[in-house]
């Protein structure tokens, strides 16, 4: 198994290799009956989609200087001058190390290109970058054409380059030595965590490290009673630097045990801290969910090892509570359990960002869903939810398509308003088809109904609300043709 160095940094400091289990993907229902496609065109559901858009007034952002997103390979903040920083990231928007310096971009608004580079365990990585970057480690930039690595010599050379909007004190300070004190801090908690989370024996010690580092965290984040930040009412780099390992934390110890560090009030300072984060579109632009990070992890991790107390969070956050990822969706919000989000949700705008995607990208998406009726890839990698050399089922591309148009009806329309018998929706099925339409291969698409659902990844497809209403309405796919 590859490791990769963010393993290596944790190997160093515990002396010691992860020892664990990668959680399985959820396994699809194994029979499903045919059904004839009576769902409307893409260009159909493209004009309900512009409809329901003027409707209820939401346009999908313009990814250049609009709100932060994972999709955009160009964010100008309305500049007309070329951009000087290319930053290379990884393209599952996994990378903790990545996030940190893609929150500091858009915190300082400093115009820049993205060049999306696979991490070993997702995929193979372009010659070019290899050539570039010998270890083939991300982050990477070019500033001025001049190759920087390592997040903090990234982060220090743009504090340096772009001096407007400092987020780091000036240098000999009290401030600079505190935010300097804290990014330590911010190590001594990465190994904290790993050492509970990574490491079956001495559960008990391992998690009492934890909570001790958490605590000192929690202190720390109430020093400043201008807070929500470490540093105050501004945010700066020392919550770029903490961002995507607070909410790897979170996720994880949730799911692997059980603990709510969220959402329990257990850290009053760190949920503050959190709900400030959520009102910054850096941030909320980039932050992920429990599902992606509780199945990114491991890979990059070398594994990640789960107690029994993390079983019932582990089937709410995977959907197979029969619960989580159905209709009616469970509410979501700044407590909600298990997985808590301050902005909340707008389920029929999320419903519609959900379906703006799927439809404005249905050639790719069917291809893509097709994966989960087809032959998997000649060659495996470690991240389980990866296949990049997996072939479409070819043969089964217009049952996908056909299963995939229902999705983005039902997402438009609310499944509720789709044809129903009995108070249940029930897709046609190919025994009851008048002639009018084709018939649908019903176990094929339900495969790839399923591959689509577990692969959805926030931020990298969908910004969390949104993600949820399409699993949820994949599921609904599912479950009307099982
Ligand atoms: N010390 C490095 C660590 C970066 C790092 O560990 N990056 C990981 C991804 S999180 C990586 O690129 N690993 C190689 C790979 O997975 O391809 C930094 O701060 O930039």
């Amino acid at each position: 198994m590859a490791i990769s160095s963010f393993v290596d940094g944790v190997k160093k400091a515990l002396g010691q290799g992860p020892e664990t289990v990668a959680p399985a993907a959820a396994t699809p229902p194994p029979s499903a009956s045919d059904f004839v496609d009576t769902a409307p065109s893409w260009a159909e559901l493209q004009k309900m989609l512009e409809d329901k858009q003027q409707q209820l007034g939401w346009r999908p952002e313009n990814p250049e200087t609009g709100p932060a997103n994972s999709g955009s390979l160009k964010r100008t903040f309305g500049s007309d001058a070329p951009p000087r920083v290319k930053l290379y990231r990884d393209s599952a928007a996994w990378c903790p190390y990545c996030q940190k310096v893609w929150l500091q971009l858009e915190e300082k608004q400093i115009p820049y290109t993205i060049e999306k580079i696979n991490m070993r365990c997702y995929g193979d990585k372009p010659q070019e970058y290899t050539a570039k970057v010998p270890s083939g480690l991300l982050p990477a930039m070019e500033l001025d054409g001049e190759l920087i690595i390592e997040s903090a010599d990234v982060m220090a050379a743009l504090e340096y380059a772009f001096p407007d909007k400092p987020l780091m004190p000036a240098k000999g300070t009290p401030a600079h030595a505190r935010a300097t004190a804290l990014m330590k801090l911010e190590r001594r908690l990465f190994g904290a965590w790993l050492q509970w989370l990574c490491y079956p024996r001495n559960n008990e010690n391992n998690k009492k490290g934890f909570l001790s580092t958490m605590g000192a965290v929690e202190k720390e984040l109430g020093a400043d009673p201008s807070g929500p930040f470490f540093m105050g009412a501004k945010v700066t780099l020392v919550d770029c630097v903490f961002a995507p390992f607070l909410e790897r934390i979170v996720a994880s110890i949730a799911y692997y045990k059980g603990m709510y560090v969220r959402g329990e009030g257990r850290f009053p300072n760190l949920e503050a801290w959190f709900e400030g984060m959520e009102k910054r579109s850096s941030y909320l632009g980039s932050r992920s969910d429990f599902y992606t990070h509780c199945h990114d992890l491991p890979p990059q991790l070398g594994g990640c090892c789960q107690i029994p107390e993390g079983e019932p969070v582990s089937a709410a956050v995977d959907g197979e509570d029969g619960r989580s990822w159905h209709l009616p969706l469970p509410p979501l919000h700044a407590t909600s359990l298990p997985e808590p989000y301050s902005p909340g949700e707008q389920p029929e705008r999320d419903r519609l960002q959900a379906a703006a995607k799927l439809i404005g990208n249905h050639e790719a998406v069917t291809r893509f869903a097709a994966r989960g009726c087809g032959e998997m890839g000649t060659r495996a990698f470690t991240a389980e939810l990866s296949d990049p050399y997996a072939k479409p089922g070819m043969q089964h591309l217009g049952s996908v398509d056909a299963g995939l148009r229902l999705v983005a009806h039902a997402l438009l329309a609310g499944a509720g308003g789709l044809p129903s018998v009995d108070g249940q929706v029930h897709l046609q099925t190919a025994a009851d088809s008048s002639g009018h339409h084709s018939s649908a291969d019903g176990p094929a698409t339900l495969l790839a109904a399923a591959y689509m659902r577990d692969r959805v990844g926030v931020p990298r497809d969908l910004p969390l609300p949104a993600a949820r209403q399409f699993r949820a309405h994949l599921n609904w796919l599912i479950d009307s043709l099982s």
